[in-house]
């Protein structure tokens, strides 16, 4: 039978759990799980199962550093403490679980109430894919009785454009759908352009869905304001030594199912857009330039440094 944690990490790549927060949210359950569940006599078989568990997780997606962090820091604070029992490791586990979940949650509400500050009755923004920070962000906006107006992008080839219009219109947030490449077309007709992010580098750079640099692009010769809505921790530590924030490319077949051999079909989920074509970083700490993003990250999580 499947564990916990397999059955994470199936969802999150089957896209059944999508988004950067859902799949950090499900992948820090997941872990609680193992450890509440685990049959590991001492400390070295837990922490065994455990970077199993991390292995089987990290592995699901890989351009995911949200998960990444949170996972790495439960496992850490697992390493080191001095408790042996695994029943303690696991209360322990169940604590640092807890205490991320809450700071993630804390962090929406304060970039929502940040970012909502940008929304005026008249606006209307364009937004890309789904990104469920963006659109608590707009459910805020909407509470605070302002009269707003979304343009989404359909998001090929998987559609999570849908699942932000129908999340907005449920709130009653006037929505609108567009293909992807009509984003010009419209880049003229909006005030503002607000997206999510999976990753963000130590150069200030944002990785989202694909597509989102060429919205950038085109709001950058529009001279339309992009946004970028983020918790911080979805800074990859990584980059700073170096690395390159890997790209994950997916199954061509949810580009063309039946295509004739010959074609070669590539499908990146993601890209990245430069920092020189970011307005703004929304988060926790504020709205923040993109130039110093590493600056704030030290400050406000060092620990994601280990
Ligand atoms: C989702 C996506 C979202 C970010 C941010 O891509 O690119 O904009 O993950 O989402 P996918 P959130 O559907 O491939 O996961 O704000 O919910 O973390």
């Amino acid at each position: 039978m499947a564990t916990a944690v397999e059955l994470a990490a199936k969802r999150i790549k089957t896209l059944e759990v999508q988004g950067a927060r859902n799949v950090a949210i499900i992948a820090i359950k997941a872990i609680e799980e193992l450890t509440t569940k685990s049959k590991a006599q001492n400390k070295n078989k837990l922490m065994n199962e455990l970077s199993k568990a991390r292995d089987i997780l990290f592995s699901s997606r890989e351009t995911e550093p949200l998960m990444r962090n949170v996972v790495r820091q439960i496992i850490h604070e697992v390493e080191k403490s001095k408790e042996k029992e695994p029943k303690e490791l696991a209360t322990l586990v169940h604590q640092a679980s807890n205490k991320f979940l809450q700071n993630l949650e804390a962090s929406k509400k304060r970039i929502a109430e940040i970012g909502s500050k940008r929304i005026k009755s008249s606006s209307r923004i364009l937004t890309h894919c789904h990104s469920s920070t963006v659109t608590y962000m707009f459910e805020r906006a909407k509470k605070e009785g302002k009269q707003f107006e979304v343009i989404c992008t359909e998001t090929r080839p998987l559609f999570q454009g849908r699942i932000t219009a129908q999340e907005l219109i449920a709130s009653d947030i006037k929505a609108t759908m567009i293909v992807d490449s009509a984003v010009r077309f419209f880049m003229n007709k909006v005030d503002l352009v607000m997206v999510g992010a999976d990753a963000i580098t130590s150069e200030g750079n944002v990785v989202n869905k694909i597509g989102t640099s060429l919205i950038a692009l085109a709001a950058n010769e529009a001279r339309t304001p992009f946004y970028v809505v983020s918790e911080l921790l979805k800074f990859d530590p990584s980059t700073v030594y170096g690395d390159y924030e890997k790209i994950e490319e997916r199954n061509p077949n949810e580009i063309w199912s039946e295509a004739p051999s010959k074609i070669e079909i590539r499908n990146p989920a993601f890209d990245i857009t430069r920092r020189n074509f970011i307005h703004g970083i929304i988060c926790e700490e504020g709205i923040i330039s993109p130039h110093s993003v590493l600056e704030v990250v030290r400050k406000r999580y060092p620990w994601i440094f280990i």
